[in-house]
């Protein structure tokens, strides 16, 4: 029993296997969601089933294109009922750890019209199974208790009822098990670090940003770390001198025991790692090493470590490259590499000789020249497009394939 109260306890899914997987209770959070195979009217029916989802619990919702925590899509061969009949829905977790997806079973006409009955019904009960909640009733043998008594299983108490009516709303029991896990409705907010402790020989964090702690002296062996989705960092009791990275990945970290042999930190999902010495970054394909290349396009310069970790931050903090492009752009620093009022041409050589280091090729230059003077793209779109380009990506790997140091914010 989670809270002794059987109308929160019959609905809590425990041990949470949805999206609050290892999340602190009560706190508020934001959930990314995208579409597949949605037409604009289901996108917008969906949409503002969440919006009223978000006036009851506090649960934010903010839809994006791609690396969304929840995923709706249209399946046909999910699993069926108890009955052997098609199911109108299912919520799986994706066993890469990005999250979840809400399917809905197209081969069922309900499921089309996703704005009223039926068809609304059961993607908010897929929506509330990806939050966390679970039937309050044995209804195949994947469902476990506490029950609800069958008269308090019904609709209007609780969208997971299967029995006692229909429903395209939260019942009060749904919003009490909500609350529990993610409080009141409130401001959008992007959730807080998660304290994780290491302490066995595999520890898994939350679907937002974790903060793991591995003493090594309360550990006899190989550990292994896995952060899922979030920008997850693990804090850890050894100098980078101490330790060595196996293999090409930066997911794979030796030390050596008191006793003389190795053990290894093994990281899945987790971008940064802070030792004693040192925080380095180790998602080069994400925003350490995104701010690490515009940073160094953008001054021809290697970064240095305080400046670095402030931008650094503000990626985490979901300010995009393109925004930072433009406040690089108008900076001091910039304007001393690039010119004053450089035309497109003299802005797009510099970007060349800044930041590829080379003469420009004719082809790539009149193109970039083009882009400029069409408006298709901002100087800001050019530095991005440059710093992010295969070319600096490859010529910038010697400067961070062993992890990018910086000073955190
Ligand atoms: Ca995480
Ligand atoms: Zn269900």
């Amino acid at each position: 029993m989670a809270t002794g109260d059987i109308r929160i306890d019959s609905l809590l899914a425990l041990p949470r296997n949805s999206l609050a997987t290892n999340l602190p209770l009560g706190r508020a959070i934001e959930i990314t969601y995208s579409f597949s195979g949605y037409s604009t009217a289901q996108v917008s029916a969906v949409t503002s089933m969440l919006a009223e989802v978000s006036t009851l619990v506090g649960v934010n919702f903010r839809q994006v294109d791609n690396g969304a925590l929840l995923v709706y899509g249209y399946k046909s061969d999910g699993p069926t009922l108890a009955d052997g009949s098609p199911g109108s829905g299912s919520m799986q977790l994706k066993t890469d750890g990005t999250g979840a997806i809400a399917w809905l079973n197209p081969k069922v006409a309900e499921m089309q019209n996703l704005d009223s009955g039926y068809g609304r019904q059961v993607a908010l009960h897929e929506t509330a199974h990806a939050l966390g909640l679970k039937h309050p009733g044995e209804y195949s043998g994947n469902d476990s208790g506490p029950y609800l008594p069958d008269e308090l299983a019904t609709a209007n108490h609780t969208i997971m009822a299967y029995n006692g009516g229909s429903t395209e709303h939260l019942g009060d029991f749904d919003i009490l098990a909500l609350q529990y896990l993610y409080g009141a409705a409130g401001p959008a907010t992007q959730a807080p670090l998660t304290l994780i402790s290491v302490d066995a020989a595999s520890t898994s964090g939350s679907y937002f940003n974790d903060l793991f702690t591995l003493d090594i002296s309360n550990i006899t062996s190989s550990v292994r770390v896995t952060g899922l989705t979030g920008i997850d960092q693990l804090q850890v009791n050894l100098a980078s001198s101490e330790t060595f990275f196996q293999g090409k990945e930066l997911d794979q970290v030796i030390y050596k025991k008191a006793d003389g042999t190795y053990a290894g930190i093994f990281l899945d999902s987790v971008e940064r790692i802070q030792f004693t010495d040192r925080t380095l970054g180790l998602d080069i394909d994400g925003n350490a090493g995104q701010a690490y290349r515009l940073y160094k396009a953008a001054f021809d310069r290697v970064p240095d470590k305080g400046g670095l970790g402030y931008w650094i931050g503000e990626l985490d903090g979901g300010a995009t490259l393109l925004e930072i492009a433009a406040k690089f752009i108008t900076s001091a620093e910039s304007i001393k590499i690039n010119g004053a009022n450089p035309t497109n041409l003299a802005f797009a050589k510099s970007m060349y000789q800044h930041v590829l280091g080379r003469a420009p090729d004719q082809g790539g230059l009149a193109w970039w020249v083009d882009q400029l003077d069409s408006n298709t793209r901002t100087r800001s779109d050019v530095l991005v497009g440059f710093s992010e380009s295969s070319e600096n990506q490859i010529a910038l790997t010697g400067q961070t394939q062993s992890g990018i140091e910086f000073l955190p914010a």
